[in-house]
C-alpha cells in the first residue's frame, strides 16, 4: 500500500515530534499517580487518524498474521469469534496529551491469538498494517502484553468504524498511536523497524510514565 498522505493534523504532530512539544522532564511513575506526566484528562473520546477511513465490513474483513510464526493464518470475522472472547478495562493515553480512564473492551487477547500462531524463537517485534495504509510497530514483549487485544467493542456496542472498525488492536500501556485502528497485518519481525509514526519523529516503544513521546535525534 502506499505512503498515506499527509493531512494538516499530520504535519503539526511531525513538528511537535521536531521541537519536542509536551516534554515535562519528568520520567518516574509515582505510585500513587494514574495520570502520565503531560497529560490531562478527557471524558469523551476524541478521533485521530491520518484522515482516510478506509469503509471495511465485518465481510471483507481480513486479519494476515504473517513472518516468524509457525502457523501463519488469515482470519475473518468468523474464525475471529471462534477464539476466546475476553472483557478489559483500561485507560487510554494519546501522545497529543488525552487520557481518557476506564474503557471497558471486548475482543481476542493478543496472547490467545499468540498460542493459535506460535511464534517462532526468533521473532521479536511486529509491524502491524491497516486498511488505512497506517503501520505502526512493537517490541514483541509489549505486545505480547497481558492487556494487548483485537478488540471489536466499546461499552458494549461493535466499535465504531471511526473509531477503528469492525477491528482494532489495543495495547493500553503504550501511547495509543500503537494501537492500530482497521487492523489488517500482522507480521512478526527478527528486528524492530519503524511504522509510520516512529519514522516521523516518535519514539519506538512509546511508554507513557517514561514519557517516550519522541525519538532522541
Ligand atoms: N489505522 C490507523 N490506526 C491508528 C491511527 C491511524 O491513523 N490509522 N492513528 C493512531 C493514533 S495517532 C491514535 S492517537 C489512535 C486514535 O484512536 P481513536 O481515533 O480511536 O481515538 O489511533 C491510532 N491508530
Ligand atoms: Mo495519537
Amino acid at each position: 500500500m502506499p505512503e498515506p498522505e499527509m493531512s494538516k493534523l499530520t504535519a503539526t504532530k511531525r513538528k511537535w515530534a521536531v521541537e519536542g512539544k509536551f516534554l515535562t522532564g519528568r520520567m518516574t511513575r509515582p505510585e500513587t499517580e494514574r495520570l502520565p506526566p503531560g497529560q490531562h484528562l478527557v471524558k469523551n473520546w476524541p478521533v485521530l487518524d491520518l484522515g482516510q477511513r478506509p469503509e471495511v465490513s465485518k465481510e471483507r474483513w481480513r486479519l494476515d498474521v504473517r513472518g516468524l510464526v509457525m502457523h501463519p493464518m488469515t482470519l475473518d470475522w468468523a474464525a475471529l469469534h471462534e477464539l476466546p472472547q475476553s472483557d478489559s478495562l483500561s485507560d487510554i493515553h494519546c501522545v497529543t496529551t488525552w487520557s481518557r480512564y476506564d474503557n471497558h473492551w471486548r475482543g481476542v487477547k493478543i496472547r490467545d491469538l499468540m498460542d493459535l500462531v506460535h511464534p517462532k524463537d526468533e521473532a521479536n517485534a511486529v509491524m502491524l498494517t491497516s486498511y488505512d495504509g497506517y503501520t505502526t510497530n512493537l517490541p514483541l514483549a509489549d505486545f505480547a502484553s497481558d492487556d494487548a487485544m483485537l478488540v471489536t467493542d466499546w461499552e458494549g456496542q461493535p466499535l465504531t468504524e471511526e473509531h477503528g472498525g469492525p477491528v482494532r488492536l489495543v495495547v493500553p500501556h503504550l501511547y495509543f498511536w500503537k494501537s492500530a485502528k482497521w487492523l489488517s497485518r500482522i507480521g512478526f519481525l527478527r528486528e524492530d523497524r519503524p511504522g509510520f509514526w516512529e519514522k516521523n519523529g516518535y519514539h519506538m516503544r512509546g511508554d507513557p510514565w517514561a514519557e517516550e513521546r519522541y525519538s532522541e535525534d
